[in-house]
């Protein structure tokens, strides 16, 4: 089992192996954590998004960081909130699934998650949590050879923080 750690943090700075990004379906770019990552890795990453041909929602597909200290960016589609009648919570599940898929495939030993949707896809805060750390206990659980070690929660809100800090402390 790989260890989790809680952080409040910007997740462009982390020198982890791989950072998750909470992109959208064409992967050009964007606000929030999808806008600062392109902001610090520098206009090559968008020259080698527009190479990947967008991603569906759920769905995971890698670059290199390029100017950011990580070695590779995994950009994942969350589901946008509507309800929760649209699979939104298998769909943000598949997110935490692929994107380790993804950075174990390439023999990443740590990856940093932004909350995937609950910024402008406003998935609720505290079902995200659920969601993500239930999705990543289960990888964990089920994948026989993987290579991650060390998974970090990047918070960059106080009250996604504050969730995380508070589930975490009960596993
Ligand atoms: N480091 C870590 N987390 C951050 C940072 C950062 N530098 N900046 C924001 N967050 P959002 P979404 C947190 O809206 O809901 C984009 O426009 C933020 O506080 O970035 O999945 C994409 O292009 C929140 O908790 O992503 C899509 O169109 C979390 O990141 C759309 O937003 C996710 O908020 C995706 O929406």
């Amino acid at each position: 089992m790989a260890a989790y750690q809680v952080i409040n943090d910007d997740i462009t700075k982390l020198k982890v192996d791989a950072i998750v990004n909470a992109a959208n379906n064409s992967l050009l770019g964007g606000g929030g954590v999808d806008g600062a990552i392109h902001r610090a890795a520098g206009k090559e990453l968008l020259e080698a998004c527009l190479l990947l041909d967008g991603c569906q929602t759920g769905d995971a597909k890698v670059t290199p960081g390029f100017l950011i200290p990580a070695k590779y960016i995994v950009h994942t589609v969350g589901p946008v909130w509507s309800g929760g009648q649209r699979n939104e919570e298998i769909l943000l599940a598949d997110c935490y699934r692929r994107s380790l898929e993804i950075a174990c495939a390439l023999k990443c030993n740590s990856i940093a998650f932004p909350n995937i949707s609950t910024g402008v896809y406003g998935f609720p805060k505290f079902k995200a949590a659920r969601v993500a750390l239930d999705a990543v206990n289960l990888y964990f659980k089920k994948s026989k050879n993987y290579t991650i070690q060390e998974v970090y929660f990047v918070c960059f809100d106080d009250i996604n923080f504050q969730i995380y800090k508070d589930m975490l402390s009960k596993i």
